[in-house]
């Protein structure tokens, strides 16, 4: 027997998945992973029956509903969906996919659009994270032909405004887990920092490399990986996230100078597979670091001056802008651009064996 669940496929950012309306899943945790790994073809290294598109950024999606707290307009369950791992990990954020919710919650008919523009705020219910979202919504449609463009996705299109408070610990219960600007972990000196995401920073010359390579010719760097996975393993308990042997986080981003005019380069890691560009809170917390004397991040970085600055993440395809506004040295604000598409939008035919059906 099999069952069509609504479904609408967005990218988000540089990342992209399906989408569902939490009252369209099954509400036991278990059924309502085996559907969505039935949906996305996990596991299977491939994903080769089903919407997963075989690469962490490929392989993920969100579940929405309106919450009853009125904390938030909106709510936002991320899920990690393994590929060859028959596994969904709801612990991270995802401020890729979080840039389309919203778009996908009017399509859905989940919330109605204002006239022009839209603003609601949307809680990550992964972490309580609350982000305030604006779309363009000319005639109370979500627009999303437009002329802003972010570096990893080929095509200008609309934009979409996150703006973001409180992110501080997000997972890791405070920004410095640790309460250090740096540690030492097998010899290597990191940052263990996580405002939004939790992410292990290190020098890329401390690992050998330059920090500006293609991430194929990292990924195929086998020795630094497992030298990254290790030090990660030690980092995981340190930032309060226990055994992270089978977890996405913390990320690793690995720093050095700036070479493009922007404020460092980055090539980030998630965990195992480098990115091709940069997560949207990690890179709030790299940025973040990057303002704070003392991490190694700042060491690097060209991190300007005053309580309001933008701050230019350099990454293998680009750079990715990150407004930061600071009171006292600290950071209490992040604003940042991403575009967001509905790619398709229909129903999912699914048979999970362990469902019996809406
Ligand atoms: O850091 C990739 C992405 C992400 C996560 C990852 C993200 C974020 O690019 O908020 O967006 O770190 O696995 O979608």
């Amino acid at each position: 027997m099999s069952y069509e669940i609504p479904c609408w496929y967005m990218r988000g950012g540089t990342s992209k998945g399906p989408f569902f309306r939490a009252a369209d899943l099954p509400e036991d945790t278990a059924t309502r992973d085996a559907v969505i790994l039935a949906a996305m073809g996990s596991p299977d290294e491939r994903q080769i029956d089903g919407l997963g598109g075989a690469k962490p950024l490929t392989s993920k999606a969100g579940i929405l509903s309106i919450p009853t707290d009125g904390a938030a307009d909106l709510d936002f369950l991320f899920g990690q969906v393994g590929i060859a791992e028959g596994k969904v990990d709801t612990t991270p954020n995802c401020g890729n996919m979080l840039a389309a919710a919203l778009p996908a919650a009017i399509e859905a008919g989940l919330l109605s659009a204002d006239e022009g523009t839209t603003t609601r705020r949307v809680r990550t219910v992964n972490t309580g994270v609350i982000a305030e979202i604006t779309l363009q919504t000319p005639g109370g449609r979500p627009l999303y032909d437009g002329d802003a463009h972010i570096d990893g996705v080929p095509r200008p299109a609309a934009p979409v405004t996150c703006g973001f408070l409180d992110t501080e610990g997000s997972l890791s219960g405070a920004l410095l887990p640790t309460g250090n600007l740096r540690d030492t972990i097998d010899g290597v000196e990191v940052t263990l920092i996580d405002n939004g995401m939790p992410v292990m920073l290190v020098n890329a010359a401390d690992l050998g490399v330059q920090g500006d390579e293609r991430p194929e010719a990292l990924d195929a760097d086998t020795a630094l990986k497992a030298r990254i996975e290790a030090l990660r393993l030690k980092a995981g308990p340190l930032m309060n996230l226990g055994d992270v042997s089978g977890k996405p986080v913390p990320k690793i981003t690995l720093v050095s100078l700036p070479r493009h005019g922007g404020a460092l380069g980055t090539r980030t890691f998630i965990p195992h597979d480098c990115h091709t560009s940069i997560g949207v809170l990690g890179a709030v917390t790299v940025a973040t670091a990057a303002v704070m004397p003392g991490t190694v991040a700042a060491d690097v970085a060209n991190a300007g001056q005053g309580d309001a600055r933008t701050l230019s993440i350099e990454h293998p395809t680009g750079e990715f802008s990150v407004e930061l506004g600071l009171a006292q040295g600290r950071v209490v604000r992040a604003a940042l651009l991403r575009t967001a598409r509905l790619l398709m939008r229909g129903t999912v035919p699914v048979s999970p064996s362990t469902w019996a059906g809406p």
